[in-house]
């Protein structure tokens, strides 16, 4: 369809403008039913972009790598307190690998040889120094950095660094995840996933999942291949995928990106992985698999219920003209009084319409948009995220500091508030935080940190892995 607007109003057509002649100006105004199709020329229908599903927006990707990880550094020199060098990661999913304790921290020796089932962060050289010495046995891993001898080569990370991390891995029968990220994507584009994997004990295989972050469908699964020899060198591993391109059935943004384990063996099936990446690229090679659309969500968590019908609009608007819309394509009933805020379900018609002339641009529209109102997940997506008043008679200490600006405290103020350390009390000054052009710049912050970031234009909370904006939610 094309749409190409003149702008150009005329009133009336010629056989109306007989009747118009008889009747006075007055009656005219009121009287004169104009056809729609003479309100506006140049088109008759609203050129309008696609439909509309309240869990989900265009995102902005001004970074073309979503994430890349190197596992940094083993602190050192290595003692019971830094865990030898060995270190956990934020990144390995719950009930997955367990981190492998070393002794004498840990007495359980599968821990301490990083068995079947565990991990640790940890730099190659410095792997040895957790294990019993009373018990080398199942020493396999890689000669230690003290030197002691060994038939393999000492192995260092991607960063040739003594100290430099990997992610060393005793896989197991289970395919299971050893890290996954939260990521978001772009529709229509193609993107890199990279890493390097070093296998101490054969045989070996990866996967990488994508998976839809609401549903937790798998959207696309690519695979390494198989290695049946110990690695004599890192293994670099590129692998592709393509994101379809938006439709109103497929939305694909929020994702998860997890690396796991695909050969499902107990014995061998040990090794490193380092320099994890995730990129977009131009193009991918023509055999990348393209990702499969999610099923629709049944409740969201993105804490927006409604749509804004008239962001849809994707043309510019004639002069002296507004959008309205309907639920019927005849325009019976009302108009809808809130378009910029739809909460409910339905589709939805568009008409131009003209105050001053009084008129629409058809009687019959076919630009309509399907609107899909996704449930919020709190009470099974029955009702709006809730929030509550904090409770102020619990009783308990008495709050014993407070900061005013009034020149007459309340009676009986701060103590009143129970079991607080601080009240602040102005009658019209607010508490301002920090403000950061961006969480981003605030360097090692701490969990539970508050900042106001002026990019974002909202609270954020350090949560210990990342910032967030604080949003509306229930206290419970
Ligand atoms: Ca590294
Ligand atoms: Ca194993």
């Amino acid at each position: 369809m094309k749409y190409n607007y003149n702008a150009v109003y005329k009133k009336g057509n010629a056989g109306s403008r007989s009747i118009i002649g008889l009747l006075s100006l007055a009656l005219l105004f009121f009287s004169v039913n104009l056809s729609a199709q003479d309100c506006v020329t140049g088109s008759d229908q609203v050129p309008l972009s696609g439909n509309a599903i309240s869990n989900y927006t265009s995102g902005v990707f001004p970074d073309d790598v979503l994430f890349f990880e190197d596992f940094g550094n083993s602190p050192f020199p290595l003692t019971t307190e830094n865990n030898f060098g060995r270190m956990t990661s934020p990144y390995m999913p719950e009930n997955s690998f367990e981190f492998g304790i070393p002794y004498p921290n840990s007495n359980i020796s599968e821990e301490n040889d990083i068995e079947n089932n565990y991990y640790a962060v940890v730099s190659p050289l410095y792997i040895r120094k957790g294990w019993n010495p009373n018990s080398l046995g199942w020493y396999f891993w890689t000669r230690d950095y003290e030197g002691i001898a060994s038939h393999r080569p000492l192995v260092y990370d991607k960063s040739g660094e003594d100290s430099g991390a990997v992610m060393a891995i005793n896989a197991g029968n289970v395919q299971a995840p050893f890290y996954q990220r939260d990521a978001q994507l772009q529709m229509g584009a193609s993107y890199k996933v990279s890493l390097s994997w070093f296998v101490v004990n054969s045989p070996s295989q990866l996967a990488v999942d994508v998976l839809d972050k609401q549903s937790g469908d798998v959207l696309g699964t690519i695979k390494t291949g198989g290695i049946w020899g110990a690695s004599s060198d890192w293994e670099e591993t590129e692998l592709y995928f393509n994101v379809p391109v938006e439709t109103e059935a497929c939305k694909i943004r929020d994702v998860v990106i997890s690396f796991r384990n695909e050969l499902q063996q107990h014995s061998g099936n040990d090794y490193y992985v380092d320099d994890l990446k995730v990129e977009k690229v131009q193009e991918a090679p023509l055999d990348a698999i393209t990702l499969i659309c999610p099923s629709p969500p049944l409740c969201s968590t993105s804490g927006v219920h409604s749509v804004n019908l008239n962001s849809l609009y994707s043309g510019t608007l004639p002069s002296d003209v507004v959008l309205r819309w309907f639920n019927t394509p005849n325009r019976t009933g009302s108009p809808v009084v809130n378009p910029n805020s739809v909460s409910t379900s339905g589709t939805y018609y568009a008409f131009f319409y003209s105050s001053s002339q009084d008129c629409y641009n058809t009687d019959n529209s076919t630009a309509s948009v399907v609107v899909s109102i996704i449930a919020p997940c709190e009470d099974g997506g029955t009702t709006e995220p809730c929030t509550k008043p904090g409770n102020l008679n619990l009783g308990g200490d008495v709050t014993k500091v407070g900061i005013s600006t009034l020149s007459t405290q309340t009676e009986g103020w701060p103590e009143m508030i129970h079991n607080g350390f601080l009240a602040l009390e102005s009658r019209d000054k607010g508490m301002v935080i920090s403000r950061v052009s961006s969480s981003s710049v605030v360097l090692d912050p701490k969990e539970g940190m508050l900042v106001y970031d002026n990019a974002d234009n909202c609270v954020k909370l350090y949560n210990g892995l990342e910032w967030k904006c604080i949003e509306k939610s229930c206290n419970e």
